[in-house]
């Protein structure tokens, strides 16, 4: 194990320590008011192309917060932009060209991470240069599936259909798609770990939407090319999000990432039993118990500590992104809940 690596990247890495490191997925956004006060002087957009914005937006929590890792405030749509698709978000992500058919498919280009995206590699290189290094900075992607989810549908959805349908009508050219999507995340992450993030994580949030076999069949082998095409070229823990993936968990621990992140509606200690023990976890509260009152808060928080004790290591999270509406005082009770309890 290399010496001087945060508390964060040694659990990312399988060794287990004290102190459990917490970071929050959202946690830049809207539930500060630093970040509403800033919002109201630029858009969305604009804050993400900005790298002294997007760093200072990143820095954001780590002031307020005893975090152990700093996630880059991006979005997942962002790379989009560069590969030829036109955005727009209100909030969310809306594209009003949505790709519908094969030729549509084919007129989108690889990423050039250096080309189309260097306000992000920017953003990272200042957040790293100006973050303690005893705190890790996450740079983060869409996964591929769930990026065509919002490429096909052209904006969030409840189920996707379009999408799925897209899959299942198209399958050549929903394949080239995905294709096309996982090898430009790869070079995408590759850029961000270059430019000094220290770990990286694939955001698949709609995956949940697909079953076993589906998964398995036309997702599965291209985030192990992703993830495989990662580690070749640079040192950084991967982390993998499947969001909804109860039904999949056996299969996204077999994408290859170091650390495997779950959401609320699976229980550490059951993926445990299912993965075995060397699998490290993230995760993986409900975030709204951050509505509740500090014994409930807290008692959570010490099951989901002690149900990750069995895991090979625990980088301690909420199961999906913070809530907009959220009191940050109840973040930091959190962030120092989860400090004190795992001291020893
Ligand atoms: O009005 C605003 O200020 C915009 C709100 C907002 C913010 C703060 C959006 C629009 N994106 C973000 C930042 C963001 N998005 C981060 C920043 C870093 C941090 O975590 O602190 C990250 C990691 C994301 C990732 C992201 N964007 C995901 C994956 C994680 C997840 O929540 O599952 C997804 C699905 C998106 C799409 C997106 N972007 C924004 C919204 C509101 C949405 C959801 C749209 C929907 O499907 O309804």
């Amino acid at each position: 194990m290399p010496d001087g690596l945060t508390l964060f990247e040694r659990a990312a890495r399988g060794e287990r320590g004290h102190p459990t490191p917490v970071w929050i997925m959202r946690q830049a956004g809207r539930y500060l008011p630093e970040y509403r006060a800033l919002r109201r002087k630029v858009d969305f957009l604009t804050a993400t192309k900005t790298p002294e914005l997007a760093a200072r937006i990143t820095l954001q929590p780590m002031e307020r917060f005893d975090l152990d890792a700093a996630i880059i405030f991006s979005d997942i749509m962002t790379p989009l932009e560069g590969m030829g698709v036109s955005l727009r978000f209100a909030p969310g992500p809306v594209i009003d060209d949505p790709v519908r058919s094969p030729s549509q498919a084919r007129t989108l280009r690889p990423l050039d991470a250096e080309e189309h995206v260097p306000f992000v590699t920017e953003a990272i290189s200042l957040v790293r240069s100006e973050l303690s290094h005893d705190r890790a900075v996450i740079g983060f992607a869409g996964a591929p599936f769930t990026l065509f989810c919002y490429l096909v549908e052209g904006g969030g959805s409840k189920d996707f259909m379009e999408a799925r349908s897209f899959l299942r009508a198209e399958p050549e050219a929903a394949a080239h798609l995905l294709e096309l999507l996982g090898t430009s995340m790869a070079r995408y992450l590759t850029a961000q770990a270059r430019s000094g993030a220290d770990a990286v994580m694939l955001f698949d949030s709609w995956v949940g939407l697909l079953d076993a076999g589906t998964y398995r069949r036309r997702v599965l082998p291209l985030l192990q090319r992703v993830v495989a095409d990662i580690k070749a070229e640079v040192d950084r823990p991967v982390i993998y999000f499947a969001n909804g993936g109860n039904h999949l968990l056996e299969e996204a621990a077999r994408v290859g990432a170091d650390v495997l992140a779950v959401d609320w509606t699976v229980p550490l200690s059951l993926a445990v039993d299912r993965l075995g023990t060397a699998t490290v976890l993230q995760g993986n509260l409900d975030p709204s118990y951050l509505f509740a009152d500090r014994a409930t808060l807290g008692s959570a928080i010490d099951r989901v500590l002690s149900e990750g004790a069995a895991a090979a290591a625990h980088v301690f999270n909420l199961g999906h992104g913070i809530h907009r509406t959220t009191d940050p005082d109840q973040v930091a009770f959190l962030v120092d809940w989860v400090h004190e309890r795992s001291a020893t």
